[in-house]
């Protein structure tokens, strides 16, 4: 042990003047005290030759030792990075990384396309709660007590308080603004709305809509036509047929829904206009007389027409997307693909 001992002291002198310059030099001094064949560990395994009553004493001896080495070491761990350094400086010359950009969803663009066609018209954007009232979603647009969109198979109520439901449609927030009773009124209202459907590739529990509403004195249906008309054409381009079918909803009369020829086949047929060569894109007609009395408006004095846009088949249209949920499955493969688009 007494040779040991003296071994050592040897040693913790070469350590104490070892002054490393290169990441070399320390790897070497690494590799000799502390790697898996270097001294420290040899030492360790001289413990099994010391009697048992030196055991205690040359353990401290050991211990005191490895942390010396050990704590050189670190001293000069510098040394280690700038080595690991070299050979790869930065060069500032380079090109940074660039930003990435997230992107913007294919229903905001076609959202925000429709609003800016309908802007140039002079329609201004309301917006109101998703959370309604049965007044506002319902009585107000003529919703019977006992239609059957009230039924909770179509509607998701609020729990505790059968008044409140998710809004069905944006036509909610032209019965709040109808009520106000500022008029001329030319708005159009986009927004989230809720219906209880069984999703799939065709349906969901929530979409998007535009929804229109023009009230003034001698408002037509032939200003129906022809703001709509304005509207698909700035939209599609105008490589595309038009027309309107007569249709039923009970908050216009008359109304009609507007077909255009399909943008995918380009009318020859095919699964998208489930080979009618026609697809459904709006609902539209005249305001019921009755709805402009449940707001307060003047019925005799002024009429008005309204339309809704589902947005989600806009854009599948203008993308040849096929199914529904892609929009709400946040899968980036699928969303990074509009980059660049406003
Ligand atoms: C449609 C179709 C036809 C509509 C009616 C109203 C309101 F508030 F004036 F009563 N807003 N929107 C309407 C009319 C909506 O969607 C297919």
């Amino acid at each position: 042990m007494e040779q040991i001992v003296q071994q050592i002291e040897a040693y913790k002198q070469e350590i104490a003047a070892f002054q490393p310059k290169t990441a070399d030099e320390l790897e070497q001094y690494r590799i000799k005290f502390l790697g898996t064949k270097g001294l420290v560990k040899a030492l360790f395994g001289e413990m099994k030759s010391v009697p048992n009553e030196q055991k205690k004493e040359f353990g401290q001896i050991l211990n005191a030792f490895k942390q010396l080495a050990e704590g050189k070491y670190e001293e000069f761990q510098q040394l280690k990075d700038e080595g690991a350094q070299a050979g790869h400086e930065l060069d500032l010359t380079l090109p940074a990384e660039p930003h990435r950009l997230g992107t913007r969803h294919p229903i905001s663009i076609l959202r925000n396309k429709a609003i800016r066609i309908f802007e140039r018209l002079g329609f201004t954007i309301a917006e109101g709660p998703e959370i309604e009232d049965d007044w506002h979603n319902f009585t107000a647009l003529n919703l019977a007590e006992n239609h059957p969109a009230r039924d909770m198979q179509d509607t998701f109520y609020v729990n505790h308080n059968p008044d409140w439901l998710l809004r069905t449609h944006t036509s909610s927030v032209q019965a709040r603004v109808m009520e106000q009773g500022n008029l001329p009124i030319r708005i159009i209202c986009p927004g989230r709305v809720y219906r209880n459907e069984t999703i799939s590739a065709r349906a969901h529990c929530f979409f998007h809509q535009i929804e229109g509403l023009y009230i003034a004195e001698n408002v037509s249906f032939a200003d129906l036509k022809q703001t709509l008309y304005y509207f698909v054409q700035e939209m599609f381009g105008k490589d595309f047929k038009v027309r309107f079918r007569p249709s039923y909803f009970p908050f216009t009369e008359p109304s009609a829904e507007m077909d255009i020829s399909c943008l995918i086949c380009g009318g020859e047929g095919c699964n998208v206009c489930k080979h009618t060569g026609w697809v459904e894109i709006l609902g539209c007609g005249m305001v019921h007389p009755q709805i402009l009395e449940n707001c307060g408006i003047d019925s005799k004095k002024y009429t008005g027409f309204a339309f809704g846009i589902g947005i989600e088949r806009l854009t599948m249209l203008k993308y040849q997307i096929k199914d529904l949920r892609l929009f709400s499955e946040n899968d980036l493969r699928f969303l990074k693909q509009f980059q660049g688009t406003v």
